[in-house]
């Protein structure tokens, strides 16, 4: 089964590593031919190279798009070597057969990250490539497929062990990496062009991805992981640079994902925000008129969870905030730039990983969410639900204050990124309690409410900071036990959905209690 590699057909839109793999292939005897600009620079290192227009007898035409879509090439990499009537028809039509496929595809991924138009895009789309590829991997019983400059290596060790061959399992294994890249890559041009058409999704999308890494190790050091992007190029965790510390891991890539999402939501030019989060749920989220104000009150909100937590800001780090950051240990810290001072901070902590992604994803902008289930998945649109002052509804006797209804809007927003049953209570725009992922929605209202208690304790507060406080739930009351343990722990006002069959009683509670309560009349589960 071992397939002795003779004749290779080189296509390459990224060149990386091109000459050095042509030279080698050279090196042991294969004969190589190639499309325009992948031929051109392998003649120009002087290399021997034939082009496939003189193989197919076609010039390539049509700006490219008709190059090697003809019988010369997918007859050589189709035809089973081992079929007489397969051999005949090489034999009639002078098909030489063709060992080696080293494609990878127009960058259609990075054009549409780019922010490219609409007919660049579809330039962009590789027709040729797909089809050669999906050829080869089918044909793998005789025919070696490479479509990522990172195996060139493996190709070579591989034909280096096997006398100038390769075996069965490697070209399985190369075909079902083949058949991965041409799968994601329709997937992206199906992302890409829903959104640009405006199909209605979540409907009809396929769902891939590329990898962008594999990982140490998944949510637990025995399963296996990796890192996919989906070629939306969006500010975040899966676009962001990483600047220094280890390799970041599956949960910190959850996690770090959570945090940047979640301080997103606060426009960089009108507030300096900070996010600290732990297990994916916020343990302190606040505004600030400096970055570093905003760390304090977040880290202020919950001291002992903040410890070995993801930090992310919605402005460029400084050095006054790098330097606070330090007083604890931290894992990540994601922010939009920093500084250079900000960098040399950090570099002391070798361990603390750093990562600045250009900017800030747009948190009204759609897109999918995925969630794997026991055979499928389930799609939907993001949540990118808003609510501004006027969509609230005063529904009790007393009205919040102006300055109750920042920071009940404050904690709304901050609410949308905790795991239901949801309960954020708010002072000063920073949370002083977070209840998050219970079943019951009253113990989220109490354990938000007790943490808060220690942490008053911590601090040396004459009482809990939900004292006079805001509170948001993430869905409705559905009796009024969980307000009154809000209205307990001190808190004043109240933002929630409403739409309980008893929101009478909860409303009728709220007044006895002398709360101010808003409805906003949208939901935001987060399970
Ligand atoms: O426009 S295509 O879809 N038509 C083709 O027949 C074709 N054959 C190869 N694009 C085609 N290719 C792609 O050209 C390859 O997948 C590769 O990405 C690129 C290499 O072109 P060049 O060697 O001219 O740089």
């Amino acid at each position: 089964t071992d397939q002795p590699i003779r004749r290779a057909l080189i296509s390459v839109s990224d060149k990386t590593g091109l000459i050095d793999l042509a030279k080698a292939l050279e090196a042991r005897g294969v004969e190589i031919l190639s499309t325009g600009g992948s031929a051109a620079a392998i003649r120009d290192a002087g290399v021997a190279v034939k082009d496939v227009a003189e193989v197919t007898g076609f010039p390539e035409m049509m700006d490219g798009r008709v190059k090697t879509l003809h019988p010369m090439v997918h007859g050589g990499l189709l035809a089973l070597r081992d079929n007489d009537s397969h051999v005949a028809a090489m034999d009639e039509h002078g098909i030489g057969a063709i060992d080696l496929l080293v494609v990878n595809l127009y960058p259609f991924e990075a054009t549409v990250a780019k922010g490219a138009d609409y007919e660049t895009c579809i330039e962009n789309i590789d027709i040729g490539g797909p089809a050669m590829i999906r050829a080869a991997a089918k044909n793998h019983g005789f025919v070696t497929t490479i479509v990522d400059v990172e195996d060139y290596d493996a190709l070579l060790a591989e034909m280096d062990t096997q006398n100038g061959a390769t075996t069965l399992a490697f070209r399985q294994r190369s075909a079902q990496i083949a058949y991965a890249r041409t799968g994601a890559y329709d997937a992206a041009v199906s992302s890409w062009m829903a959104d640009a058409i405006g199909q209605e999704a979540p409907r009809r999308r396929a769902v891939a991805g590329s990898i962008a890494q594999t990982l140490r190790y998944g949510e637990n050091p025995h399963q296996k992981a990796a890192f996919y992007t989906d070629g939306t190029g969006r500010p975040g965790v899966a676009t962001a640079a990483q600047l220094q510390g280890k390799e970041l891991s599956y949960n910190n890539i959850n996690d770090t994902d959570a945090a940047f999402e979640l301080v997103a939501e606060f426009d960089p030019a009108e507030t300096a925000a900070c996010a600290i989060i732990k297990h994916a749920n916020p343990c302190g989220v606040a505004k600030g008129a400096t970055l570093t104000e905003a760390y304090k009150a977040a880290f202020d909100c919950d001291r002992t969870s903040a410890f070995g937590g993801i930090v992310a800001l919605n402005q460029t780090l400084d050095a006054d905030t790098a330097r606070e950051i330090t007083g604890i240990f931290t894992e990540v810290v994601i922010a939009p730039e920093a500084t250079d001072e900000a960098k040399e901070v950090f570099a002391a902590k070798k361990n603390l990983r750093l990562l600045t992604t250009g900017g800030l994803p747009d948190v009204r902008v759609g897109g999918q969410t995925l969630r794997q289930v026991a055979g499928g998945f389930l799609m939907q649109d993001k949540d990118v639900g808003y609510i501004g002052l006027d969509d609230l509804k005063v529904v009790t006797k007393v009205a919040p204050t102006e300055e109750q209804m920042r920071d009940l809007l404050f904690a709304w927003k901050v609410a949308k990124h905790v795991k239901s049953n949801a309960i954020v209570y708010v002072k000063d725009g920073a949370t002083v309690g977070v209840g998050a992922g219970q079943m019951s929605r009253v113990d989220s209202a109490l354990i938000a409410a007790k943490k808060a208690e220690r942490m008053a304790e911590a601090l040396g507060l004459a009482e809990p900071l939900t004292k006079g406080s805001a509170v948001a739930s993430d869905a409705f009351f559905p009796f009024p036990d969980g307000l009154m343990e809000a209205a307990a722990a001190g808190a004043t006002c109240v933002i929630q959905p409403g739409g309980s069959m008893r929101d009478d009683e909860v409303i009728a509670a709220a007044d006895e209690a002398g709360l101010a309560m808003v409805f906003t009349g949208m939901r935001h589960f987060r399970h």
